[in-house]
């Protein structure tokens, strides 16, 4: 594979003690031992550190660390180079304009990456992991990830597709090859035992993901209820701090209102939202319409209502209805509380009780946080793609049809866990029966 010399800035652009430049691809010692006062030569190492000056022609461009890696024995799988310099942009950047001089091109968004995975140095869901670990906003998010990241989530993936290419393997066997008799028979039973089977594992996988991407991504939280039932108030209690306004005024937050906070190691994007009303003035009837939208986009609703209010709004109650909703009754302070209803109290920061029920409604166990799972967005939209082609293999197994046009849906189910794996899905499948039987002997 031709793989051109290319070079970055893997830090922030930004002053500090240090900055790192890489470069990757073919000849890249050269390109390097042209600007570089001491020559890189990997004879018998896989990587070896230098000390020494980058330059342009004579002109020292500052005293760095080199770390040198030989083919495949770096992150790319090729012969790389990273350039520990001092922390100056303007250092960073003549470093990379030498290189570049010499023969790199500037890298684009996460060519590093895409190379080491072109090469087989890592597959897709450990290239996501990557991203997903430099995102990360809490320590548990992180750990999550990290997991992913050094390989641990593959078998979870590996294991489907091998169960998945098992059946399929039998199943294209006798389609193509009826005159072995020492072949086992695939009976409708034994597909739908079979299929079933991996469909509970991939239902398991699924839900575990969804799961630890709620730790991973966190939640949309929009609060909602009547006006002046004290959601802004509720808002401000949770992030400690004035952010949105308050007044005994109903109707006085028009725009939702932001704010993030971390619940249990759980990223909460919480979203005060205009109290929902009948209303005439032009700016609050935008306001609810955005309320709305809010209540839309939220994977979780606190519907707050006023414990003094003795009416229920029919109207906020249809529009959540299809949520996660977790119900408070706000300004317990003014009542007695003798039932066992979620109480709180926005005004005196009373609201643990709620931060308690938003964990218990979320359902997470220790396993959650600790085993690695398939929590990418992408990584779950395929598992779930898959497990709809294997219950219609399921239907069509039971309505009767012929094996040719079950195994087509069979590969197409295949072909998801290939993409997940980033793996090319129009390969001959061949070589996977050839695994499994001595076709041919
Ligand atoms: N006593 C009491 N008053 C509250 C509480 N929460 C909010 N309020 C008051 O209720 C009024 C409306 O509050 P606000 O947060 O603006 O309600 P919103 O319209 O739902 O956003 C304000 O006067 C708040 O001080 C509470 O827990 N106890
Ligand atoms: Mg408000």
């Amino acid at each position: 594979m031709n793989q051109e010399p290319i070079v970055a800035l893997a830090t922030a652009p930004l002053k500090s003690a240090l900055a790192i430049v890489r470069c990757s691809g073919d000849g890249i010692f050269d390109i390097v031992n042209k600007c570089f006062s001491k020559k890189i030569k990997l004879i018998n190492e896989k990587n070896k550190i230098y000390y020494g000056y980058i330059k342009n022609s004579k002109e020292i461009i500052d005293q760095v660390i080199l770390l040198a890696y030989k083919s495949p024995f770096s992150f790319t799988g090729e012969d790389s180079v990273e350039i520990i310099c001092h922390g100056s942009v303007l250092i960073a950047n003549e470093i990379i304009e030498v290189l570049i001089k010499n023969g790199c091109r500037y890298a684009v968004n996460g060519e590093f990456s895409n190379r080491a995975f072109l090469n087989n140095k890592i597959n897709l869901i450990e290239a996501e992991a990557i991203n997903d670990v430099i995102n990360s906003v809490s320590k548990e998010s992180k750990n999550l990830s990290m997991l992913s990241l050094i390989g641990k989530s593959n078998d979870l993936v590996i294991n489907i597709k091998n169960k998945i290419a098992d059946i399929m393997s039998l199943i294209e066997v006798n389609i193509d090859y009826p005159e072995y008799n020492d072949i086992e028979n695939v009976t409708k039973e034994k597909i739908e035992t079979d299929i079933s089977d991996i469909c509970q594992n991939l239902k398991q996988t699924i839900s575990n993901g969804e799961k630890g991407k709620i730790i991973k991504d966190g939640l949309k939280v929009a609060i909602v209820g009547k006006p002046n039932a004290g959601k802004s108030s509720l808002l401000n209690a949770f992030l400690k701090q004035n952010k949105a306004i308050v007044t005994s005024v109903a109707g006085t937050t028009r725009d939702v209102v932001e704010g993030e906070i971390i619940l249990n190691g759980i990223y909460l994007k919480l979203l005060d939202t205009a109290g929902i009303r009948e209303s005439e003035n032009l700016i609050e009837k935008e306001g609810i319409k955005k309320s709305k939208q809010a209540i839309n986009e939220a994977d979780l609703v606190i519907y707050v209502v006023d414990v003094t209010d003795k009416d229920e709004d029919l109207d906020i109650l249809e529009n959540i209805k299809d949520k996660i909703v977790v119900k408070v009754y706000n300004k317990s302070d003014l009542v007695k509380k003798d039932d066992d209803k979620l109480y709180i109290s926005a005004l005196t920061n009373d609201i643990d009780p709620l931060k308690d029920e938003i964990i218990k409604k979320l359902n997470l166990s220790k396993e959650n946080y600790q085993n690695p799972s398939i929590n990418n967005a992408r990584e779950l939209g395929l598992l779930k793609k898959c497990y709809d082609y294997l219950n219609l293999v399921l239907q069509e197994n039971n309505d009767g049809l012929s094996l040719d046009l079950i195994s087509i849906d069979l590969k197409n189910a295949y072909n998801c866990i290939l993409e997940i794996l980033g793996e090319e899905t129009d390969l001959d499948f061949t070589k996977e029966i050839f695994k499994r039987f001595c076709v041919g002997k």
